[in-house]
């Protein structure tokens, strides 16, 4: 939008006033922010109703991305940018002598989601907008989001995260939009007058889910789209409630699940589903009966995509409705659902794959258990020429369980993977039953992230000196950042980008300061690794590495740079083991970080409370980024994206989207090392992976792991002895010391270039030059295409690659 800096600065002037009766001068941090952030909707509110007039009236099809978490950040910095307007804003700050990045920081950070696969939901919110498809999110309004977390003597400690406390600017409350979302009770088939059965329902909970819709800037294309979030709230009329009925049914937004690593398995959990599912597709197939007056339309005009199988009962959900609201027959409403319906996959994890006990669900959902049972039926006749044996594995009740990942292949017309190494992994491993009976319906679509939230916002420095160097294209188009290629050799440039890099680590460095009292050196690698801790994950194998450099350093056999090792991550409050990691890994920093003799070549800084926040200060300054995963474990992980398209080289195991880079970057500019999958499966079908014999062969191995459990790092007397016993007793199920010989190579030769500022430096130009492929604005542009078989306004194109 066009706005020049004055009438931007009357307008916000008189919207303090308006809004607080106060002058500008004198309004609070808060209040500026509320004023400011007020504008902004007020500036997107003509487009946001317009996308949604053209949408009816052009009869476009729409996409709604059902998923159980989202992590969408701050949004005030991204809206003025996808608006067009941040630097006129920034401006008119300045000039006003406001505190514009004081004000930014007084947004609340919404932590509805875990990790990853939250993050990507809002990337993939951005992205639709940004490429101009009408592309809804549809999630959940939990009441706290995910712990904030703590540490108290190195120990990780969960705190409340009341972030609703004093609203939620962005959100409108739809009262109007309210649906009702039952639960439990009885299910009766009645003949009725058309020959068909009629489900009656009796004695059902009734819960009222009552909408919030936040708008979702396209950039700089006048596209706004919805991000709508569902609140359980009992139903003003019907029979009264008691108190302990009333919260039964507040609970179902009141939290989210602190966990994504492990399935939930629980009754509230997968009350939060149905209601999810449920509250979304009541509202989607409402609203197309306002503009339609037959079904026939609808898979034409609908996508739902399903986001992990937490979504899952979309597929039998919307079989209810076109059966039993809209009379469909089978048949019909069975292919309209799967022409609609499309799953992706993130884990290959056994114990992230969704199982039901039918015990549990058949009673709290009857009516969908009854459908669930039939489409099982009808899955099983319709290959009843096929191997039993394979059907009955793959069918979608089995085992006295609803099988969710096989619910949804079998009710979608497109399954995906998230990167090339898990899609066929997936086709082979976890869904080859599956694989083998519908080929046609699987396909990789890589992961992407939000090139202007990690770039254009997070990282200042590095966004102007593109701009000076190649001009400003690669803001819209990400593939052109690929002109900076040949800038790798102009040391007059990588001298630039070095300076930029030392800008983000002295920012990064004051914050460190000021939240954990530790100064870190800015003149040392910054070595990241910022992720859900997770056995698989290893930060384990970091920790060793660190042991490794903090004794080469007492043995006084210093040499290579200065280190600073950065964590960040949380661990689900139920994870024992992961606990125990963070409490180690605070432990040895305490030792390190208070050792004279080696503090000055070496120091770890763990930041407490991981978010899409602090992602945003850690990623612009890193040197290095650690994606040590196990291979074949990773879906394909997206901080490494974020972390090479801002400046970092990785440091790899060939696991999940790694591959991906390892292909975009080239051999050169990348430090991979490890088992392959391959090999892993390997020793995992002959037993041959022996880790006490490492332990007790390699001097160097046995020397790192006895530091756990010989007093070296003091005050992890039982969890050293835990971790080594994992790693010993247990035979170390995340082949860490398989790896940790490799990793320690990899990383003395990534020493060695980084004490070579050319060498390095061009290392990280590849890197930059070949981010854009990773913008999920790409993905996106692929699903379109794949999956939900529509045309982006703005088109972009991944395959011109
Ligand atoms: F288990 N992921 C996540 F597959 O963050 F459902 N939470 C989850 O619950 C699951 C996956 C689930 C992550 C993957 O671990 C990561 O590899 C991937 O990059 C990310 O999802 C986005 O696809």
């Amino acid at each position: 939008m066009a706005l020049t800096v004055s009438e931007f600065e009357r307008a916000y002037k008189e919207e303090v006033l308006q809004l607080f009766a106060e002058s500008w001068q004198t309004a609070s941090l808060d209040q500026q922010f509320a004023a400011l952030a007020s504008l902004v909707k007020r500036y997107s509110a003509s487009d946001w109703s317009q996308t949604k007039q053209a949408v009816d009236h052009n009869n476009e099809k729409q996409i709604y991305y059902f998923s159980i978490e989202f992590l969408p950040g701050r949004m005030l910095a991204t809206n003025l940018l996808n608006l067009g307007i941040l630097t006129t804003v920034e401006r008119a700050f300045k000039e006003m002598g406001l505190n514009f990045k004081r004000v930014l920081g007084m947004e609340v950070d919404p932590g509805l989601g875990n990790g990853g696969l939250g993050r990507l939901a809002s990337s993939f919110l951005d992205a639709m907008a940004s490429i101009g498809i009408n592309g809804n999110g549809n999630g959940l309004r939990y009441q706290t989001g995910l712990f904030k977390q703590d540490f108290l003597n190195g120990y990780q400690v969960e705190l409340p995260d009341d972030w609703l406390r004093n609203g939620y600017v962005w959100e409108t409350r739809k009262i109007e939009r309210a649906v009702v979302v039952r639960f439990g009770g009885e299910v009766n088939l009645l003949p009725s007058a058309d020959g068909r059965l009629l489900a009656q329902y009796r004695h059902t909970e009734n819960v009222l889910a009552v909408p919030y819709d936040i708008p979702q800037i396209g950039y700089r294309n006048g596209h706004v789209n919805t991000m709508r979030l569902w609140q359980a709230e009992p139903p003003a009329m019907g029979q009264p409630l008691t108190v302990a009925q009333r919260e039964e049914i507040s609970a179902i937004s009141q939290s989210l699940y602190p966990d994504d690593s492990t399935e939930a398995g629980r009754r509230l959990r997968l009350r939060q589903e149905y209601f999810l599912v449920s509250a979304g597709l009541q509202s989607i197939v409402r609203h197309y009966r306002k503009t339609h007056q037959d079904f026939t339309q609808f898979a034409q005009t609908v996508a739902v995509h399903i986001n992990d199988t937490h979504p899952a009962m979309a597929i039998p959900e919307l079989m209810r409705l076109l059966l039993d609201e809209v009379r469909l027959d089978w048949d019909s409403a069975w292919a309209i659902t799967v022409q609609v319906m499309s799953y992706t996959n993130h884990t290959l994890l056994q114990e992230a794959l969704e199982t039901w006990s039918i015990d549990l669900f058949a009673p709290l959902l009857p009516r969908i258990y009854q459908i669930i049972q039939e489409i099982d039926h009808r899955f099983r006749s319709a290959y009843h020429d096929a191997d039993p044996a394979l059907i009955d594995s793959i069918a979608p009740l089995g085992h006295n369980m609803v099988r969710m990942a096989y619910l949804a292949v079998w009710g979608s017309h497109a399954v995906n993977g998230v990167a090339a190494l898990h899609t066929r992994l997936l086709e082979e491993s976890v869904l080859s039953g599956w694989y083998q009976l519908v080929p046609e319906r699987f396909s990789n679509q890589t992961n992407g992230i939000t090139l202007r939230r990690w770039v254009q916002l997070a990282n200042r420095p590095l966004a102007k000196l593109l701009d000076k160097t190649i001009g400003s294209d690669w803001r819209r188009s990400p593939l052109a950042i690929e002109a900076l290629q040949p800038f790798a050799d102009q040391p007059k440039f990588l001298h630039k980008l070095a300076a930029a890099k030392l800008k983000n680590k002295r920012s990064l460095a004051a914050y460190v300061k000021r939240t954990v009292g530790l100064s870190i050196a800015t003149d040392a690698m910054f070595d990241v690794q910022i992720k859900r801790l997770h056995a698989y994950k290893r930060q384990l194998l970091h920790l060793l590495r660190i042991i490794d450099q903090y004794q080469t350093l007492k043995a006084g056999l210093a040499g290579g740079p200065k280190y600073v090792h950065i964590f960040a991550a949380k661990a689900a409050p139920g994870y024992y083991y992961a606990k125990e990691i963070i409490k180690a890994i605070n432990a040895t920093a305490d030792l390190i970080n208070h050792d004279p003799e080696v503090n000055q070549q070496l120091q770890v800084a763990f930041l407490p409370n991981y978010s899409v926040s602090l992602a945003e200060r850690i990623i612009a300054a890193a040197d290095v980024s650690e994606q040590i995963s196990l291979a074949g474990k990773e879906a394909s992980g997206t901080s490494n994206m974020k972390l090479m398209a801002t400046g970092a080289v990785t440091l790899a195991t060939m696991d999940g989207a790694n591959i991906e880079i390892y292909d975009a970057v080239g051999a050169a500019n990348m430090m991979t090392f490890g088992l392959s999958s391959e090999q892993v499966l390997q020793h995992q079908r002959n037993f041959d992976y022996s880790a006490r014999d490492l332990f007790e062969r390699d001097p160097r191995i046995h020397r790192i792991v006895s530091a756990l459990i010989d007093g070296t790092i003091p005050g992890i007397e039982v969890e050293g002895q835990d971790i080594y016993q994992s790693l010993i007793q247990y035979n170390d199920e995340y082949f860490v010391l398989a790896d940790l010989k490799a990793y320690l190579d990899a990383g003395a030769r990534l020493d060695e270039l980084y004490l070579r500022p050319e060498a390095w430096g061009k290392m990280v130009v590849a890197n930059l030059a070949a981010s854009g492929r990773f913008s999920s604005d790409l993905t996106v542009a692929g699903y379109a295409r794949d999956i939900w078989h529509v045309t982006p306004e703005n088109q972009v194109n991944r395959h011109e690659l």
